[in-house]
């Protein structure tokens, strides 16, 4: 039986490990965070993922997966660590804030597995990496066992392409792209993960395939900025940017993404600067819808100032703190950056999710809905939680002190809300600043 050494079990290592540990192969999960290894061990798990703990259980009930903190002597070894941003250091004294990938992990996963190489492994990467990783970073270090790569030693490029939320759905069904250093290397990583992908498998080589993961990921940040600046501009020409967007994606062409408070998550907001970084003089477009995005938190609290202007000690609740829809992940959301700007202001916030129990990030934790509701002034949707279409205005109109709903994400039937009494906003659309606040304005 092959056996594996899977470096990382985060978001996609666990999975990973689970699934080649219950479909024929003996796997090692390596985790260098103690507390992650005896969570594991206990038969618990540390991540919120559909379906996954009964596949880690079914794992190690088995016997095929082990999880220890140490590598140790393998056919295979997975390399799935974070590579998130860093900031650059500054060099010559110039400032430069443009993001780049932090790479550390990867190179130290992989000087742990140096002692344990053999003549004839394979070593994969997974982590989203900038162009060029592999060859470059990965393959000089595995090198230093005194192997040479290409002769000695198989490596590739396998990105995963999972969604949050449907991590073992896509798993198995997505396609799959596999980038190798050579053809050999490609096609025994085919082999390995044909043992359980349903979908298609194409081979490329390593620079390809980081390139293409990057680049889908990119697709996704730059259409969502454009869907960012047509709401902007929506509001500007007075045009709901919901009705103009369903109706030109009729087109059978345009397939434009929805607008926002801004783009969340460890992947969207973070790929595209490694393609800014290999090439920072020729991609002003990646670059700018950046920004773009990264702006959207700071338009929402524009727009929130101008619905409780004239209210006394507003108080503002906040629907969602998780970076999308009925996931638990708060980190790096616009959400959060919302409360902690309009906390800045000095407004008195009183967030809640169902699904987020605690944000490192805030110093007052998530409360109750039905806390966050009761004496409110302004209520504002910031992520589109399937239950929170489903709330009745009725109710949450006895709850609250003014009625003012401002829905971030068009997911609220506003129709409804307005017959319950309430004044509405919706990002995108001319009317956020009610007629009142406008009068007063203009006075
Ligand atoms: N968002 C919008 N408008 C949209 C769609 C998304 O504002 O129309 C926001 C979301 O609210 C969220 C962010 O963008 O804050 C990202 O969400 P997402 O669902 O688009 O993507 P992720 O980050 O959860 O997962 C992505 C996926 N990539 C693509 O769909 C191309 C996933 O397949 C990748 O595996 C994952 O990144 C990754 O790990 O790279």
């Amino acid at each position: 039986m092959k056996k594996i050494c899977v470096l990382g079990l985060g978001y996609i290592g666990l999975p990973t490990a689970a699934m080649f540990g219950t479909h024929g192969f003996e796997v090692v999960g390596v985790d260098i965070n103690r507390h992650v290894v005896q969570v594991l061990r206990k038969g618990d798990i540390h991540i919120e993922e559909p379906g996954l703990r009964t596949l880690v259980e079914a794992a190690l009930r088995s016997g095929h997966l082990a999880v220890q903190e140490q590598p140790e002597e393998a056919d295979v070894f997975i390399v799935a660590v974070p590579t998130p941003l860093a900031q650059r250091v500054p060099e010559n004294g110039e400032r430069d804030d443009t993001p780049h990938a932090d790479l550390s992990a990867v190179t130290s996963a992989a000087h742990s597995i140096v002692p344990f190489l053999r003549e004839g492994n394979l070593v994969i990467l997974e982590s989203t990496s900038p162009p060029g990783t592999t060859l470059n970073v990965l393959c000089p270090l595995l090198e230093e066992s005194g192997l040479r790569v290409g002769r000695d030693l198989l490596v590739a490029h396998s990105p995963e392409r999972v969604l949050p939320g449907r991590v073992l759905e896509e798993l198995v069904r997505n396609d799959r792209v596999i980038g190798g250093i050579d053809g050999r290397s490609a096609e025994e990583v085919r082999r390995l993960y044909a043992s359980f992908v349903e979908g298609e498998i194409f081979l490329t080589d390593a620079t390809t395939a980081e390139m293409v993961k990057l680049m889908e990921n990119t697709y996704r940040d730059v259409n969502i900025a454009l869907a960012n600046e047509f709401a902007l501009v929506a509001e500007h020409v007075g045009i709901n940017v919901w009705e103009a967007i369903e109706l030109a994606n009729r087109h059978p062409r345009v397939k434009i993404l929805k607008p926002g408070p801004g783009v969340g998550g460890h992947c969207i907001a973070v790929d595209p600067w490694f393609i800014a970084e290999a090439a920072p003089e020729i991609t002003p477009l990646i670059q700018t819808a950046r920004w773009v995005n990264d702006a959207m938190p700071e338009q929402v609290v524009a727009c929130i100032r101008k619905l409780v202007t004239g209210l006394e000690s507003p108080v503002v609740a906040v629907l969602g703190l998780a970076y999308k829809a009925n996931v638990d992940d708060a980190r790096e959301s616009p959400a959060v950056q919302v409360v902690q700007e309009l906390e800045r202001a000095g407004y008195e916030v009183r967030a809640s999710d169902p699904y987020v129990r605690r944000v490192a990030a805030l110093s007052k934790q998530p409360i109750a809905l039905d806390d966050a509701l009761a004496g409110a002034d302004c209520i504002v949707l910031l992520t589109d939680h399937t239950l929170y279409a489903n709330l009745s205005p009725q109710v949450v109109a006895q709850a609250v002190r003014s009625r003012i709903v401002l829905d971030t994400r068009g997911c609220l039937n506003l129709a409804a809300w307005e017959t319950a009494g309430f004044h509405t906003a919706l990002l995108g659309q001319s009317n956020v600043v009610p007629p009142r606040v406008l009068a007063e304005a203009i006075q």
